[in-house]
């Protein structure tokens, strides 16, 4: 297993992000520079407007989570923060996105690839090119490193998931595109299901980038879930959750729906099961998703999880 560098309280990398690589060579990126992680992989990224850092409004967003927000966290296994981000940082993280977006560099998924309710047939069908998500966000503009490793983050995260947070690469990492005309409802999952840490102790931050609602695509969440041991027959092949099962009859009635305005943050736990609606308005719907982990919580060696760098988050 593959030690980690722990960033020291107050180590001068701070308002830099630092990756980890399988080699175990650990390397500081700044904030506000561009950088490739993939020698290989060079994306186009926006030049119409020069990066700007936002880390001063960020700052003006630091507080912690309150005791009862803690505690909803706990028992619930999701919490939505208004407001989190700054609006100015929306705004342009989601002007990038329109560029990011027309471009659509690889790596993507396509609607068309998930194959959920409502996605195109296969690529070749009416809509069957429509881009669902955007990976490797981080890799397309910095202004997505700063905001994943933002102190309004990590603030927030460290009373759940402990002091020293590391930024996966290979999950979520993603913005995530729904389409007006061509998307797909996403089923009742954990997002852990096919990832391999030594616990699922995860946690990810979607940002609202403009209104995720009823309308454009809302996200359901299933309180207490995360809590909760499901055994293979609760689950169907794909490890979505049956809902015919008996057993599962009680939690699917108590399913919370949650809307989001732009600047909106709804935190969930990778045991969450959580599930979401296809956007059925006349509007593009924007959001951008990144998960976290302490470091202490390793990626299994050999799997899809230790597969690519991680950045570990520097303490304030
Ligand atoms: O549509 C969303 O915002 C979330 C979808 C989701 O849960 C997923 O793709 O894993």
């Amino acid at each position: 297993m593959s030690p980690v560098r722990e960033v020291p309280t107050n180590h001068p990398a701070s308002r830099a992000g630092t990756v980890r690589k399988k080699t175990d060579v650990t390397t500081t990126v700044g904030v506000g520079i561009g950088f490739a992680l993939d020698g290989a992989r060079h994306f186009r990224m926006p030049v119409s407007r020069p990066p700007r850092s936002h880390l001063h409004e960020i700052e003006q967003h630091m507080d912690a989570l309150t005791p009862g927000e803690l505690e909803f966290f706990q028992e619930n296994g999701f919490l939505v923060l208004q407001q989190l981000a700054p609006v100015a940082l929306v705004e342009r993280l989601g002007l990038l996105t329109e560029e990011l977006a027309s471009i659509a560099d690889p790596p993507v998924e396509y609607e068309a690839s998930v194959g959920y309710p409502g996605a195109p047939e296969s690529q070749a069908s009416p809509g069957g090119r429509t881009v669902r998500r955007l990976r490797h966000a981080v890799s397309r503009h910095p202004l997505f490193l700063e905001w994943a490793c933002s102190p309004a983050i990590a603030q927030r995260l460290r009373p759940l998931l402990g002091d020293q947070l590391v930024l996966p690469l290979a999950h979520h990492n993603c913005i995530m595109l729904k389409d007006p005309t061509f998307s797909s409802d996403t089923d009742w999952h954990q997002d852990c299901r096919y990832w391999n840490y030594e616990r699922t102790d995860l946690v990810s931050v979607q940002l609202a980038l403009n209104d995720l609602t009823a309308t454009t695509g809302s996200l359901h969440f299933l309180p207490g879930s995360h809590r909760i041991d499901f055994g293979p027959d609760r689950l169907d092949e794909e490890k979505f959750l049956r809902l015919d099962h008996p057993a599962n009859q009680e939690l699917l009635a108590s399913v919370v729906e949650t809307e989001l305005a732009a600047g909106d943050v709804v935190l969930f736990h990778a045991r969450t099961f959580h599930a979401a609606s296809r956007n059925r308005s006349d509007q593009p719907r924007r959001s951008v998703i990144f998960t976290y982990h302490c470091a202490d919580n390793r990626p299994m060696p050999g799997s899809r999880s230790a597969a690519s760098p991680e950045i570990i988050i520097p303490c304030d």
